[in-house]
């Protein structure tokens, strides 16, 4: 069968998936639940005693009052999926629909306001997600955003980025992996969304099954300097590998755009073989969701368990930075992020 035909063939296959929209069947295991009223009413009730904490500069997952009710309060089968996924053996994408959204958003055109003004539901689920999935949520020093929590809404004066702040596409990536203690899942959480702007995911293992042994283990090597993406201060992991192993977990280095480079001439190759790989898992193997308010989005950061697992992720559509009046959203797309990292050694 050619390389076509078997593309052709995942497609009509994925058409079934309910939720996100699938270009092609894939090695990735991506599961969709519904927050229950269970989880829906935990999240209101923690976000209500906990109003007035500083999610951002402070660690609420050192907060044992917190922690208690969180394990007290939300569902079981929550609380297996996360804590699967969070020993390396649940999904590697989790979608969450009709989480309770923030009330009153105020459509203050400043992002800091916002943000004062809402009530905690979204900082709550995120941090709750870091809870019961037994991880440590991580700050990124050089980022523009160095808080527990980031926000991902564009800026009038970063517009031309493709970051977070920014308003352009973003290409294929995995998060801060030019740091050596990258975070092991991202969890997003939409406020608003916008129509055609779409968070895509692509499977590290989709992506390799193009590569040969021979690449693979040369992307295994520690040759090589890995840069920061815009948003954040210069900053460069060197030596590292690609596919770099830690404990038994596996974290995959892998930027779509010109970020990984060596003097090593092989190493080279086997970087321009890794780009032609994420052009042909591209065409197959793309899964998007379009985020709408209350839906929630976690996954691995290009980490599994024994293996490379795990996905990029990118955006595709431009963010617009005015409030888009004629679809009755009145302000600009707004994600909330948190970066996960599980200990490793403890698994
Ligand atoms: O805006 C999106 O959908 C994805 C943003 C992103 O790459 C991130 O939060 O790390
Ligand atoms: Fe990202």
């Amino acid at each position: 069968m050619s390389y076509r035909q078997s593309c052709s063939l995942k497609i009509i296959a994925l058409s079934l998936f309910r939720g996100l929209d699938m270009l092609g069947i894939t090695q990735t295991r991506i599961k969709e639940i519904n927050c229950s009223s269970c989880d829906h009413n935990a999240i209101t009730s923690i976000a209500k005693s906990f109003q007035d904490f500083d999610f951002y500069n402070k660690e609420i997952i050192n907060v044992s009052s917190f922690v208690q009710k969180v394990i007290e309060s939300f569902s079981k089968p929550m609380q297996e999926i996360l804590a699967d996924m969070g020993k390396g053996s649940g999904p590697d994408v989790l979608i969450i629909k009709d989480m309770p959204v923030d009330t009153l958003l105020s459509e203050h055109d400043d992002l800091a306001e916002k943000v004062r003004n809402k009530s905690r539901h979204s900082e709550v689920a995120l941090s709750s997600f870091c809870v019961l999935m037994g991880g440590l949520l991580q700050r990124e020093e050089s980022s523009h955003q160095p808080g527990y929590i980031q926000q991902i809404h564009p800026l009038r004066s970063y517009k031309q980025e493709s970051s977070g702040r920014g308003a352009e596409p973003l290409p294929f990536h995995a998060e801060n992996v030019f740091i050596e203690d990258s975070p092991s899942f991202l969890a997003l959480v939409c406020l608003t969304g916008q129509k055609n702007v779409r968070t895509e995911l692509v499977g590290v293992k989709d992506i390799l099954s193009f590569l040969d042994e021979a690449t693979i283990n040369m992307l295994r090597k520690p040759i090589y300097t890995i840069r920061s993406a815009d948003g954040f201060a210069p900053k460069q992991l060197e030596n590292t590998a690609v596919i770099h192993g830690v404990d038994s977990w596996i974290i995959s280095r892998i930027y779509e755009e010109d970020r990984i480079h060596t003097s090593d001439p092989d190493g080279q190759i086997a970087v321009a073989n890794l780009k032609n790989a994420i052009t042909q898992a591209k065409s197959c193997y793309v899964s998007f969701v379009e985020l709408k308010p209350g839906t929630a989005v976690i996954f691995s950061n290009g980490v599994g368990l024994d293996t490379p697992a795990g996905v990029l992720h990118g955006r595709s559509g431009k963010i617009s930075i005015e409030p888009n009046n004629n679809s009755k959203i009145s302000m600009q797309r707004w994600l909330q992020r948190a970066c996960i990292k599980v200990p490793y050694a403890l698994n």
